[in-house]
């Protein structure tokens, strides 16, 4: 069983073409037009192990907002088609990730409803040219095409690539274990409910 998805999507503010292989060895290639989103995406799955190519035109001309939001719905989107009916992952996930001085708390739960929490202190409004309210943008995307309920929680850090670059690197790892196959209930749907 493999468990891959691919994702075209064109709108008249990005066209994006995403491949996702949930069980790889972290190789990426991701061109989104905004380096700081590469950089991120690059990290998130090198440390998911997740193998992620994406490329997205989109009108970077305006600013980052549309490329972020759509990158995350159409990875939230693979990230659904690759799961299926989510039969026999572990479903949770958490990571407790420190990235020098910022140290960055973060839980997920593949559950299907889509709902992001996040308490992030950013003290700056960029990071190059990357506008850092676009990193909420992002994770609310995500959660809602992935039906990803996910906290992140900042529990110290000063500057703001660290504590945007811990919490990347904290979601790639807490998905990584949570997609991850429990060998204990390898058919199983993990719910009580019998359904996510
Ligand atoms: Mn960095």
């Amino acid at each position: 069983m493999t468990r891959t998805a691919s994702v075209e999507r064109t709108t008249k503010e990005t066209s994006i073409s995403l491949a996702l292989n949930l069980d790889g060895r972290g190789e990426s290639s991701i061109q989104t037009g905004c380096g700081f989103l590469d950089h991120m995406l690059t990290l998130f799955a090198g440390h998911g192990r997740f193998d992620l190519t994406l490329t997205c035109a989109g009108d970077c001309e305006v600013d980052y907002h549309h490329t972020t939001e759509d990158a995350a719905i159409c990875l939230g989107t693979a990230f659904a088609q690759a799961l299926g009916d989510k039969r026999g992952i572990t479903r949770y996930g958490s990571m407790l990730l420190p990235m020098d001085e910022a140290l960055i708390l973060c839980a997920a739960d593949i559950s299907g409803r889509g709902l992001y929490v996040g308490e992030l202190n950013i003290p700056t409004q960029k990071v190059g040219d990357f506008d850092t309210e676009l990193f909420d943008e992002f994770m609310v995307a995500l959660c809602r095409t992935m039906g990803l309920n996910l906290h992140i929680r900042q529990l110290a850090g000063k500057n703001s690539h660290h504590i945007i670059e811990g919490a990347f690197k904290a979601l790639g790892r807490a998905l990584r274990a949570a997609v991850a196959i429990d060998l204990a209930a390898a058919n199983e749907i993990p719910s009580t409910k019998g359904v996510l």
